[in-house]
This record gives structure tokens, sequence and C-alpha cells, in this order.
């Protein structure tokens, strides 16, 4: 089971190297590693078990936050509505590419945070608003998805981690709260 002591914080080498791409199909090792990087999430969703094992709440992993440089992520994306029984999008994909996106960008009103910074960052994020995403899926299937808005932040963000880009590489350091044309902030659902 992945905990916290498991995740490698900023400073660390790993965060900062391109990850390799992954053989397809995946070896034992790798599906287990993708297995445990999406339970990791839906623990750490989980008031009770993010409780007695000190989780933070993710919606997102990359294997190298695990220290595994490999292209893997894991999205656990809960759904907006409050009546839905399933959740936005949660995956695990492996070898994940933008084939195409949004000239519209947006980013998070509070920002972004990252299980491998220990200390918040104020600043935008700009995010494409729109991915069209091309994947494996852990079976070794090809996959498209076109994803919008928090979940394509999501994807974006793990897919950065994949390169060795930490998000506040993406904050504009003379003005934290710049807003160009065609950068939206995301209105949030409450
Ligand atoms: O990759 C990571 O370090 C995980 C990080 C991903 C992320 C955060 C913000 C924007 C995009 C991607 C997190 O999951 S931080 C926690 C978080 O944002 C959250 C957790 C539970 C519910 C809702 C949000
Ligand atoms: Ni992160």
């Amino acid at each position: 089971m992945i905990t916290m002591k498991d995740v490698i914080r900023e400073g660390h080498p790993t965060l900062r190297k391109v990850a390799k791409k992954i053989a397809i199909p995946l070896n034992q090792e790798e599906e287990k590693l993708g297995n445990e990087m999406l339970e990791f999430l839906i623990n750490s969703q989980d008031p009770e078990i993010a409780e007695k094992y000190e989780l933070r709440p993710g919606v997102g992993i990359a294997a190298p936050q695990v220290d595994v440089s490999k292209r893997i992520i894991a999205v656990h994306v809960p759904s907006d509505d409050p009546e839905a029984t399933e959740p936005e999008f949660s995956t695990v994909l492996v070898n994940p590419r933008i084939i195409s996106h949004s000239v519209q960008q947006t980013c998070l009103p509070e920002g972004e945070g990252c299980l491998s910074v220990d200390r918040e960052i104020p600043g935008y994020v700009p995010r494409h608003k729109r991915i069209r995403i091309e994947y494996f899926d852990l079976e070794g299937n090809k996959q498209k998805k076109r994803l919008t808005d928090f979940s394509a932040i999501v994807v974006q963000h793990e897919i950065d981690h994949l390169n060795g880009v930490m998000f506040f590489d993406r904050i504009d350091p003379d003005n934290p709260l710049a807003l160009p044309d065609g950068l939206e902030v995301l209105e949030s659902e409450e």
C-alpha cells in the first residue's frame, strides 16, 4: 500500500527527470504499481482511511512521485454532482499524450497543490481548458478521451510530472495572479 512515506518531495532529482515510456504490454510490477497508485488516491479521499494512514487527499499521482521514473499516472476525480454515484474520471493512464487542446486556457481560483510540495505556493497555473488524450490502460488497450476543466487540469498536472515539470514552474514569477487574454479562472461548482 502506498502512503505519504513513499511520496518524494521537491528537491528530489527524480521529480526533474523525463520519465521513460512503458513497453506494452506492461509487466506485472508496472501493473501492480498502477493499481496501487489508484488505490492510494481512493484511500486518500476516504476520510477514515486518510486519517488512519495520514494520507493527504489527492486527485492525481504520477509514478515519479513514488520515485519510479516511468510514464504512468493515476487520476481519481470525484463528480461535482452530489447525486452522482460514479467519479468524474478515475483510471490509470500509461504513456498518456495530449493529442490536441483548446486555445482557451483555464486555471484554478486557489492555484494548485502537489503531494510532493509541503508548502502553499500562491499563483494561477495556466492550463488548456479542453484536451484530447491518448493513453494505454493497464490491460494494454489504447484509449482516447476528451477532458475539460478540472479533469483536464489534473491530467495536465500529472503529465507535467512525467516531464520533470512542477506546477510552480508555470506561475508567472513577476505577477503570480496575472490573467493574460485567453486565460479564464475556472468557476468553482460550490
Ligand atoms: O500530483 C499531485 O501532486 C496531486 C495533486 C494534483 C493536482 C492538484 C491541483 C490541481 C491539479 C492537480 C493533488 O491531488 S492536490 C489535492 C487536490 O487538489 C484535491 C484533493 C481532493 C479533492 C479535491 C482536490
Ligand atoms: Ni503534483
